[in-house]
């Protein structure tokens, strides 16, 4: 059997547990690499003086990863710049906060030529290469160009703009046209597939048929592969000692109110301002409920050094006090806002506390706080999810409550109808979803993709 070789920017080293104290793609990684061999190759995270492409090998738990430092230069351009602060804004339909330099994609490019570089003498004939999100489009490209002629699969974790939007972007046609270097291209849902076909067909010409986009004397196979989460074990963590520890710390300091819960990385994609903004509808227009219900916010700051992370900081906390200010009482708070994050075991006991989970990004690609929050409800008493339409989750997750995260009032409707909602159908809607959550978990991803490139046809 082919041995697996798995690049995305950052690689998370496995910590043996088997308890879901890990993300989700750890895990499925570190399983992929334990049943195939092979290895995961990434930044460390480090910078250094001058790029020397030194590898450390580390072996953990039957996996092997190998890691090189960046140069403060490589940082800079490849992930603040380029990454960060061109791809995921525009990818996210917010060309308003896309900044298109021609340093960022300089920096992206010889950074993705440095990956290539490093990891190419590491790759033997017949291994599998998968290589993971928008950090690294051009690396399938750059690795063909150093002859290598593997199976090469890639796999985009965030959504795929509309053409239009993406025309906007410099340099638009090389890196779709560098996609098709790989011999199989994975998104989350059918929409985002879609989107890259419209792409491909109506501003480069490439022809596609039953799942094969053509482009010159290129094909590449296209399938919608939506990324699950370790649900048996993320369920089994809402039972252990630490979950039910911060299940009754909320369940103690709610003092009887219902509690709604939102997590997320602060980040302008998850529609945290409109989120606060749809609750404080809410509590207009249900006075009676004010001091019966509050929100919990956790949000860990993430990509601090990017200027746009910076000021939806500023903006939600300023919003955050208004709406205190504005209605808080003596005995209550309306939001609890909190910018740290917490364990997985902790979290996991957070939304089994919850009435709501509240999960409105503005755009997301697949979104892994829904399906962790329907992993963790007690199932003879659940929860009630209210998912954005926006969010790849909810191509899957139709049993939800579906709501537009841009209309406040539709927000506050739904919050409404989650808190009144009958026991006898939330349970109904949780079964439901809590069935595709589990069938369609992180290992039913990433073997679908690895199958499917296995099978994948490979151009001479
Ligand atoms: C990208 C795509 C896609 C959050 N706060 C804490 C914490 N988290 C964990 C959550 C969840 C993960 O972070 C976030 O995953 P999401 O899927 O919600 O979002 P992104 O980080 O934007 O991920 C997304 C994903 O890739 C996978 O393809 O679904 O659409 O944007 O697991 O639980 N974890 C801990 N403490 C926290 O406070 N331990």
């Amino acid at each position: 059997m082919s041995r697996l070789i798995v690049i995305s920017n950052r690689v998370s080293a496995p910590t043996g547990s088997t308890s879901g104290a890990q993300g989700g793609l750890a895990v499925a990684m570190a399983a992929a690499l334990r049943a195939n061999g092979g290895l995961w190759f990434g930044w460390s995270g480090e910078q250094t003086d001058q790029f020397t492409g030194h590898i450390n090998f580390q072996r953990a738990h039957g996996v092997t990863t190998a890691t090189v430092d960046l140069e403060e230069q490589d940082v800079q351009e490849y992930y603040d710049g380029y990454a960060n602060r061109t791809l995921w804004p525009l990818f996210h339909y917010r060309i308003d906060l896309a900044e298109y330099e021609r340093d960022f994609a300089g920096g992206y490019q010889r950074t993705n030529q440095r990956f290539a570089d490093t990891v190419r003498p590491l790759i033997e004939a017949d291994d599998l290469v998968w290589i993971q999100d928008y950090h690294m489009f051009p690396l399938g490209a750059e690795l063909r160009q150093r002859g290598c002629d593997n199976r090469m699969g890639f796999f985009l974790h965030i959504p795929w703009p509309p053409r239009r939007l993406l025309g906007t972007l410099p340099g638009a046609r090389a890196l779709v046209e560098s996609m098709f270097a790989y011999d199989l291209i994975g998104f989350h849902t059918e929409e985002w597939l879609e989107s890259f076909c419209d792409y491909a067909r109506q501003d480069m010409g490439a022809v596609i048929e039953d799942g094969v986009a053509r482009l010159g004397d290129r094909s590449v196979e296209l399938i919608a592969c939506p990324i699950g989460i370790d649900a048996s074990a993320f369920a089994d963590m809402s039972k252990s000692v630490n979950a039910r520890l911060a299940y009754r710390r909320m369940r103690d300091s709610a003092d009887g109110r219902d509690m709604i819960v939102g997590v997320d990385r602060l980040d302008y994609s998850k529609g945290l301002e409109e989120r606060f903004l749809g609750y404080e509808r809410f509590l207009i227009e249900h006075p009676e409920e004010r001091k019966e219900v509050f929100l919990l916010q956790i949000a860990p700051p993430s990509r601090v050094s990017v200027e746009s992370y910076q000021r939806i900081r500023q903006s939600l906390e300023g919003l955050s006090g208004r709406i205190n200010g504005e209605y808080a009482d003596v005995d209550w708070v309306p939001i609890r806002y909190v910018n740290q994050g917490y364990p997985r075991d902790q979290l996991a006991g957070i939304y089994r506390a919850a009435k709501i989970g509240l999960v409105t990004p503005l755009r997301d690609g697949m979104n892994l706080v829904a399906k962790e929050y329907v992993a963790a409800q007690d199932p003879e008493d659940p929860g009630v999810l209210v998912l954005s339409r926006f969010a790849g989750a909810a191509e899957q997750m139709g049993d939800a409550l579906l709501v537009n995260p841009y209309s406040a009032e539709e927000m506050a409707d739904a919050i409404c109808q989650a808190l009144r909602m009958p026991r006898d159908e939330r349970v109904r809607r949780w079964e439901k979803l809590m069935a595709g959550v589990q069938e369609r978990d992180v290992t039913w991803w990433a073997d679908r993709f690895l199958a499917a490139l296995r099978r994948a046809e490979v151009d001479a």
